[in-house]
Parts: C-alpha cells; sequence; structure tokens
C-alpha cells in the first residue's frame, strides 16, 4: 500500500527504510507536491523507532531532473521571497538518521542538489549530474552551489555552475563527491541497501552521533570540531549502547543494542 502519488515508500531490509521519487513522466521532476511526500515519508521514517537509515533512489532514467521548471516558469520575485521558495527542499538536511542516495541516471538541478543534501552517496554507471540552472537564467537554488564547492572544490564547481555542463558518476566519485560507482543500476541500489542496512544494525544513538559530528566539520574550524567531536565522544559513555558494545566485545559476543 503506498500512500503516496509521487514516491513510493518501503521497508526492504531490516531497520532500513526506502523512498523511491516515482514521477516518472516528468523524470521525477522535484515539485513542490514531490517535494511534500518525500519530507513526510522522511519524517516518518525519522519518527520511526524500527529504523535506522533510508534509502533514496529514483529511476533507472533519473534520480530527478531538477526542480519543476513548469511549476516555476511564472514564478514571480514577490512569490518566491514571499513563500521563501525552495526553504522546504531543506528540510531533508534536519533529519539525523542516515540517507544513502542511490544515484542512477539524471541528478541535475535540484536533483543534484538533492543527492548532495544525502550523506552518502553511490552512483550507477550512467548517473548524470549537473547544475543547468544558468542555462535557464537562473543559478542553484538549494545549495547546489555550496555543497559542490565544498566537496570539488573552487575550479571545479564554477566549472559546473557557470558552464551548466554535465559530470558523470565516474567524475563525482573521483572528486570526492560521490563515495562509490556501481557496474549497474540494480547494483547501486542494493549497494545503497547493503550499507544502509549495516548502518541500521549499530546502535541508534552511536549512529545519530556521527552523524552529528561529521556534519559539524562544515559548519565549524578545526579546533572547534574537534572539541564538539569530544565532547558528543564523552557523552556516549551515559548509554547503555557502549556498556554494551564493549562488554560483548570483551566476551567475544554479538552486541544486542538497546538504543539507550
Ligand atoms: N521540470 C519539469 N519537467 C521536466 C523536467 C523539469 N526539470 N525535466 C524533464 N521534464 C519533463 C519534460 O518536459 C518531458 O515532459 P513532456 O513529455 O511532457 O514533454 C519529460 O520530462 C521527459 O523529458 P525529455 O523529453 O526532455 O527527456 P530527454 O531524455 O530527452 O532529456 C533531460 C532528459 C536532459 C534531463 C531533459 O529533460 C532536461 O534537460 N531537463 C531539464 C533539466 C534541468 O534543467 N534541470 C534543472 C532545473 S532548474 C532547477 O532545478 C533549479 C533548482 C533550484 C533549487 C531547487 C528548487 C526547486
Amino acid at each position: 500500500t503506498n500512500a503516496y502519488e509521487f514516491i513510493l515508500t518501503s521497508t526492504p531490509r531490516p531497520g532500513v527504510g526506502q523512498i523511491t521519487l516515482n514521477r516518472p513522466k516528468a523524470l521525477n521532476a522535484l515539485s513542490t507536491p514531490l517535494m511534500k511526500e518525500l519530507n513526510s515519508a522522511l519524517s516518518a521514517f525519522e519518527a520511526s523507532p524500527e529504523i535506522g537509515a533510508v534509502v533514496l533512489t529514483g529511476s533507472e532514467r533519473a534520480f530527478a531532473a531538477g526542480a519543476d521548471i513548469k511549476e516555476m516558469k511564472d514564478l514571480t520575485f514577490p512569490e518566491a521571497y514571499g513563500k521563501d521558495f525552495i526553504k522546504l527542499w531543506s528540510d531533508i538536511t534536519n533529519i539525523s538518521k542516515p540517507i544513502v542516495a542511490a544515484v542512477n541516471g539524471h541528478a541535475l538541478g535540484g536533483g543534484c542538489e538533492l543527492a548532495m543534501m544525502a550523506d552518502i552517496l553511490y552512483c550507477g554507471p550512467k548517473a548524470n549530474f549537473g547544475q543547468p540552472e544558468i542555462k535557464l537564467g537562473i543559478i542553484p537554488g538549494a545549495g547546489g552551489s555550496q555543497r559542490l564547492t565544498r566537496a570539488v572544490g573552487k575550479s571545479k564547481a564554477m566549472e559546473i555552475v557557470l558552464t551548466g555542463k554535465n559530470f558523470s558518476g565516474a567524475e563525482a566519485e573521483q572528486w570526492g563527491l560521490a563515495s562509490k560507482v556501481f557496474e549497474t543500476p540494480e547494483a547501486c541500489v542494493e549497494g545503497a541497501l547493503d550499507t544502509a542496512e549495516t548502518i541500521a544494525g549499530y546502535g541508534r544513538l552511536a549512529v545519530k552521533a556521527a552523524k552529528e559530528v561529521v556534519n559539524q566539520a562544515y559548519e565549524t574550524s578545526l579546533h572547534e570540531g574537534v572539541k564538539y567531536e569530544r565532547r558528543i565522544f564523552h557523552a556516549l559513555f551515559a548509554t547503555q549502547d557502549q556498556k554494551i558494545g564493549m562488554t560483548a566485545f570483551a566476551n567475544k559476543q554479538k552486541p544486542e543494542w538497546k538504543n539507550e
């Protein structure tokens, strides 16, 4: 049963929630109704104690071909500014559970930006990334100029944003934007599910803390970041899971996490 019109949701592995963008007629163009459904599905997985990690994917042809250009075409400045258009796009970055993106086909404009908001990015053989906004008379609007620059450096980011030229999954991997390229689209999704299942098999509190401290690296100086990490590290000694994990190691047993 699927309560949504533009996405599919499932729990294909223990502890893993999957969201598949499913608006094939528009190559998964990210309309406001689609983004509302995505946010709602993400919040449901975030709230579910069963779920430890989320996989976000699209179709073989397109992860997402960008924001919905037809929806934006007649948008005016007062409307865009007044309603803070695109703000709801960054809701995904407020999810504390790890999100693994499996990108096959086009990930353009807002689609590329959405993929870059995920915590781990995997690509299929035909992944096609790009920020083509310049060709439409606009610029990236959902963090593309910022996340791309941090991931691949200024010169490459400038080239991508200023020329609107696409780049491949192999390039994304080589530049450190993506962590793996798979040989088939199916292997890409399976690989993402494997990784999500591995993560979901660990204690929820340690996983949450790990994501939080890595993200902190983007927000602060090295000195402050290392201090922040150490404080969170100390805090985990107040959890049952730390005792469970270390006792299990000492006894050569498999830990049974309590998530507390
Ligand atoms: N918006 C709306 N409809 C789209 C979009 C889109 N972004 N992309 C594709 N479609 C539609 C097409 O209009 C077409 O519909 P129809 O059959 O009714 O004509 C259908 O999807 C299939 O597309 P094509 O026939 O074009 O398929 P091709 O295989 O020939 O080409 C491409 C695939 C190359 C991906 C091509 O569709 C394309 O160039 N799409 C637009 C890519 C683009 O420019 N994306 C960036 C959009 S701007 C953006 O994302 C701004 C981000 C700002 C922040 C996010 C805020 C929302």
